[in-house]
């Protein structure tokens, strides 16, 4: 089936409310509709994930949906359509510059289902993960890249597969993949958080994070710190993440097990342990909702994921 450019937002907006629905959240058709719309010619050919935040925080949901590298760079069109303003602040050229310098395989653009959009993302093509070296020595990149280039190093995190800038939040998340063995287990991980002032997970937080594909810290143009790190695994078992309550296990329990998706077999889960200062870890849950056969050998991830269906 042929499905026009209109046909596919709606399909897309419906799958969406559908997912919010399932968190108790709504949608703002008024902000999302319009980033549905600046993506819709390429939206049927998309990677698609809906992502929930739960448990004690605030309940959100948000979209991710691929473009392809010849789109160019999301936030330019994003700005270009209104969806979101420009700024004289470094993060407005970063993505820009990294496009200059490195060899770009996709991007990604990203909102939250109440504000629209937010963010967006640059994947590297699959076999030339970039040394933080080389994208800490980006001027717009925050300095705080380069201030803890040599402590990623030393936990064997210096192959970024993925950037993504957050323009709401003005932070930078670098995505470390192709972990090596032991870079994930718990002594490394103890260590590895201890080093960044960052809280130290609980037992059945660190086993679930020896099973991570990836690794992102976010950093921000405003301190040299790590502002917060997330262990990201990849399954079709809903069942992985260790929830700490009844609310935060119902949440996901009712995502992981409903949330609408456009492909064959199992559905896709993406489970993130996040650990910021202060803060108690919480775990994130991000669903495929649409991803071709053919985008699956492209993307990273599904290298890690071993139980597909
Ligand atoms: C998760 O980042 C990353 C994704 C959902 C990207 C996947 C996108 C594709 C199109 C394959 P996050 O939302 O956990 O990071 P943060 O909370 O720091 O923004
Ligand atoms: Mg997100």
């Amino acid at each position: 089936m042929v499905v026009s450019g209109s046909g596919v937002v709606e399909r897309v907006f419906s799958a969406m409310e559908e997912s919010a629905g399932l968190l108790g959240i709504s949608c703002s058709a008024e902000r999302v509709r319009p980033v549905l719309s600046a993506f819709g010619g390429v939206l049927g050919e998309a990677v698609i994930v809906f992502s929930m935040a739960a448990g004690r925080r605030a309940v959100e949901l948000d979209f991710s949906i691929s473009v392809p590298a010849g789109y160019g760079d999301p936030y330019a069109a994003a700005v270009a359509g209104g969806l979101i303003g420009g700024t004289d602040h470094p993060c407005g050229v970063l993505g820009a510059e990294i496009a200059e310098r490195r060899r770009v395989g996709m991007y990604a653009g990203d909102g939250e289902v109440g504000e629209g959009f937010k963010k967006t993302y640059t994947f590297f093509p699959p076999g030339d993960l970039q040394p933080v070296g080389k994208l800490a020595g980006i001027s717009s990149m925050p300095a705080a890249v380069a201030a803890n280039a040599g402590l990623f190093a030393r936990y064997g995190l210096d192959r970024v597969q993925m950037t993504s800038v957050d323009y709401v939040r003005r932070t930078v998340n670098l995505y470390f993949g192709g972990l090596r063995a032991g870079c994930v287990e718990p002594a490394a991980v103890e260590s590895m958080v201890r080093e960044m002032g960052l809280p130290v997970p609980s037992g059945a937080g660190l086993e679930f994070a020896r099973n991570s594909f990836a690794v992102y810290p976010t950093l921000s143009w405003d301190s040299g710190r790590v502002e917060r790190i997330c262990f990201a695994v990849i399954t079709t078992d809903p069942g992985v993440v260790p929830v700490r309550d009844e609310v935060e296990a119902a949440q996901f329990a009712r995502f992981a097990g409903n949330a609408p998706y456009a492909y064959e077999g199992k559905r896709t889960l993406v489970y993130g342990l996040t650990l910021a200062p202060g803060e108690e870890e919480y775990y994130k849950l991000g669903s495929y909702y649409q991803i071709s056969d053919y985008q699956r050998k492209l993307v990273k991830a599904f290298d890690a994921l071993k139980d597909r269906a």
